[in-house]
C-alpha cells in the first residue's frame, strides 16, 4: 500500500515550472564539471527527522501526521515505517540516506533485545535498498537519547555507559557494513559538560580517544572500509561540547593520531552555532584535507538554537559548493539533517522541503561552476598574494629566510611596500553578479 498515493515520482521541469512538486534546477543527469548533478551533490534523507520527527518542542506534543505509522514502538511498526521511508525516497530521488540504529529500530529492554530488533528492521533495510537502488550514505548510534547517556557515552564518568556505547556502535558498525554504508558518523550528542566543577576534562577527552581508536579497531577487524566522520558542534545538548567546531575536532583527532581515519562531516547550523560562517568551517576543514561529507540545513538568525531548518537560500548553498567543488565531497555526501516546521504537519510538506533544499543546492552548484570557470575570484587572490611568488616572500615560504635576513632586508628597503586594497565591497558585488 501505498503512502503517498497522490504523489508521483518528482521530475526536473526546468526553471519555467510553476509546480511545486517538480525540480526546477536539480537535473541529476545534468552535466557540470563533467559530472552529473547527481554525483557532485550525492543527496541523503536524514532518517530521524524525516521519519521520526515528531513536531513535538518543549511547548507541546508531537503536531506531525503520519498515517502509516500507528505510534507503537513494536519491530512491525519501524518494518513498515522503513518501507515507507523507501518510498519517499525512490519519489524524492535521492541517491542516499542516514540513520541512527534507534531512529530505525526500537530499542528494546535489553541489549540483545535491541540488537535483535536491529537486525530485523536492517533486513527490510536491505530488501529496499535493493528494489530501489537507493544506498546508505552513513550509519550512526544513537547514544545521547537513553537517560544511562545522562553523563555522556565515551566520556561519561560511569564506565558503564562507555562500555554500553562500545558495545552500540559495535552492532551499528556491523549494520552499516551489512547496508553497505559509506560512511559512519560520530556526533558527540553528549560528549560535553555542563560543569568544570564535576568534571576530569582531560580523563574525558582521553576516554574519547580511546573509543576513537576502538571503532577504528573493530573497523578493520570486520572489513568495514567506510569512512569515519566526526561532526562539531559547541553547544545544545551539553553547554560545552568536546568537538565543538571544525578547529577543535582537527585538534582531537590529531592529538590522539586518529586523522588517517577521520574526517569531518560539517553542519551549517552547528557553524553557525559555534560562531561561524559554514564557509569557514568548510574551508578549515578542507584545506587540511579533513573535508568529509555535510549536514546541510540552515538556522534562524532570530534564533539562537539548533534549529534544522531545510537550506533554501542560494547565497549560502553557492558558498558550499564553491568548498565542495574546491575539495571534492565523495564518499561524503549532502544530507539534509533537517525537519520540516511544527507547523507543516502534512505528509506533502515532506516532499516541498526536501525539493526545496535540493534545488537551491543544485542551483549553488551550477552558480559556484560559472564563478570557477571564470576565475576572477583565483585572479584576485594571486594577485593579492603576489608578494609571496618571489623575493623575500618566495624566500619566507620557502625556509630560507631567518630573523637576521628579515632585519638585513628591512634595514636596507626602510619601509615595506605600499599595501593594497582589500576590495571586499567590489568583491561581494561581483559575487553577486553571479546570483
Ligand atoms: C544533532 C546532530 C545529529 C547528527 C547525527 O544536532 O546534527 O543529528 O547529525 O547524530
Ligand atoms: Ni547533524
Ligand atoms: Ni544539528
Amino acid at each position: 500500500m501505498s503512502a503517498f498515493p497522490e504523489i508521483k515520482k518528482i521530475r526536473f521541469e526546468g526553471p519555467d515550472s510553476k509546480n511545486p512538486l517538480a525540480f526546477r534546477f536539480y537535473d541529476e543527469n545534468e552535466m557540470v564539471e563533467g559530472k552529473s548533478m547527481k554525483d557532485h551533490l550525492r543527496f541523503s534523507v536524514a532518517y530521524w527527522h524525516t521519519m521520526r520527527g515528531s513536531g513535538s518542542d518543549p511547548f507541546g506534543p508531537g503536531t506531525m501526521v503520519r498515517p502509516w505509522d500507528d505510534g507503537s514502538e513494536s519491530v512491525e511498526n519501524a518494518c513498515n515505517r522503513a518501507r515507507v521511508a523507501f518510498e519517499f525516497i525512490e519519489k524524492l530521488g535521492a541517491p542516499y540516506y542516514a540513520f541512527h540504529d534507534r531512529d530505525v529500530a526500537p530499542e528494546g529492554s535489553s541489549l540483545s533485545e535491541s540488537n535483535k530488533n536491529l537486525d530485523a528492521v536492517a533486513k527490510v533495510l536491505k530488501e529496499e535498498q535493493e528494489r530501489t537502488g537507493v544506498k546508505l550514505l552513513w550509519g550512526t548510534a544513537n547514544l545521547f537519547s537513553n537517560p544511562r547517556f545522562m553523563h555522556g557515552a565515551s566520556t561519561s564518568c560511569n564506565a558503564d555507559a562507555f562500555a554500553f556505547a562500545g558495545a552500540q556502535v559495535k552492532k551499528a558498525l556491523e549494520v552499516t557494513k551489512e547496508l553497505g554504508g559509506e560512511n559512519y558518523v560520530f556526533w558527540g550528542g553528549r560528549e560535553g559538560y555542563q560543569t568544570l566543577l564535576n568534571t576530569d576534562l582531560k580523563r574525558e577527552i582521553d576516554h574519547m580517544g580511546r573509543f576513537m581508536h576502538l571503532a577504528v579497531d573493530y573497523a578493520k577487524k570486520i572489513g568495514f572500509t567506510g569512512q569515519f566522520l566526526i561532526e562539531p558542534k559547541p553547544k545544545e545538548p551539553t553547554k560545552h561540547q568536546y568537538d565543538s567546531d571544525a578547529a577543535a575536532c582537527i585538534n582531537f583527532l590529531r592529538a590522539y593520531d586518529l586523522t588517517d581515519h577521520f574526517k569531518l562531516n560539517i553542519e551549517t547550523n552547528h557553524a553557525t552555532l559555534a560562531g561561524h560562517t559554514m564557509a569557514h568551517e568548510l574551508e578549515y576543514a578542507g584545506m587540511q584535507g579533513l573535508l568529509g561529507s555535510i549536514d546541510a540545513n540552515t538556522g534562524d538568525l532570530m534564533l539562537g538554537w539548533d534549529t534544522d531548518q531545510f537550506p533554501t537560500n542560494v547565497y549560502l548553498a553557492t558558498e558550499v559548493m564553491l568548498s565542495l567543488l574546491k575539495y571534492g565531497l565523495s564518499p561524503g555526501g549532502v544530507n539534509f539533517d533537517a525537519k520540516v516546521r511544527r507547523e507543516s504537519f502534512e505528509p506533502i510538506d515532506l516532499f516541498y522541503s526536501h525539493i526545496g533544499g535540493m534545488d537551491a543546492f543544485a542551483r549553488g552548484l551550477k552558480i559556484a561552476a560559472a564563478i570557477r570557470a571564470d576565475g576572477e575570484f583565483d585572479k584576485f587572490l594571486a594577485q593579492r598574494y603576489n608578494s609571496w611568488d618571489e623575493g623575500i616572500g618566495a624566500q619566507i615560504e620557502s625556509g630560507q629566510a631567518d630573523l637576521a635576513a628579515l632585519e638585513t632586508y628591512m634595514l636596507e628597503k626602510g619601509e615595506i611596500a605600499p599595501n593594497a586594497s582589500g576590495r571586499q565591497e567590489m568583491l561581494e558585488g561581483l559575487f553577486n553578479r553571479y546570483m
